[in-house]
């Protein structure tokens, strides 16, 4: 198989820990991609220009993150990877798409901020800067107190975390939420985070 992916790209991130989680890294190719290039071919793979995407053996490609997570959790983990610290697939699942919904408000600020200053709408920065707080906010919610079990869930919200400290350095994320700090201080010890931490290199470990 192969994914299409970025050392630093919080989307991609999943299925990569997801892989090594589950064991199935010499099955995926990492291909390294500019999803804003026209020229690399890429948008013949996903017309929607965005990683991560996984082709599989026979050809057939997935997106978005959630469905590749989906796919490897179903097809290679005996579904182990789908809930774990007993939560439901679905609180799982609810937990991925707050971690994503996070992802997505962090991501439009971070685009704007590319933006030269006179295109840039402050007002709708503050209201993505304080839709992802409300979102660390139920991410303490729900983490708070939980062991590091990686699932569908937890991994998104590792994924998160890290990626928002990393691009949104200035405000204080975790300061005020102690008990997600202590949550993400373990999970972030795992091997599969820590290879494929933001600012490693894209490989199975991170050198
Ligand atoms: N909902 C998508 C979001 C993926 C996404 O936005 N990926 C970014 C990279 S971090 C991207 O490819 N952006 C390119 C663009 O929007 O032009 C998913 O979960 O896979």
């Amino acid at each position: 198989m192969k994914l299409y992916c970025s050392a630093n790209s919080p989307y991609a991130r999943k299925p990569r820990v997801m892989a090594l989680e589950l064991g199935i890294t010499d099955r995926i190719e990492l291909i390294d991609t500019n999803p804003r290039d026209p020229a690399g071919g890429f948008w013949k793979t996903n017309p929607l220009g965005k990683i991560p995407a996984l082709e599989t053996d026979d050809g057939t490609v997935l997106f978005d993150s959630p469905v590749i997570c989906d796919y490897l959790a179903e097809e290679f983990g005996d579904r182990r990877l789908v809930a774990g610290d007993g939560r439901t697939a679905w609180q799982a699942r609810t937990l991925a798409a707050l971690a994503d919904g996070i992802m997505d408000a962090a991501m439009l600020v971070r685009l704007e901020l590319m933006r030269p200053g006179s295109e840039r709408s402050p007002a709708d920065m503050a209201k993505q800067m304080a839709t992802a707080d409300r979102g660390f906010d139920r991410l303490e919610t729900l983490l708070g107190g939980c062991d590091g079990t990686p699932d569908l869930g937890t991994i998104a919200a590792g994924c998160c975390i890290d990626w928002v400290m990393f691009r949104h350095p200035d405000t204080d994320w975790l300061g005020p939420r102690p008990s997600l700090a202590a949550w993400q201080e373990r999970f972030a010890k795992r091997d599969s985070m820590r290879h494929t931490a933001p600012g490693r290199h894209l490989s199975w470990t991170g050198d």
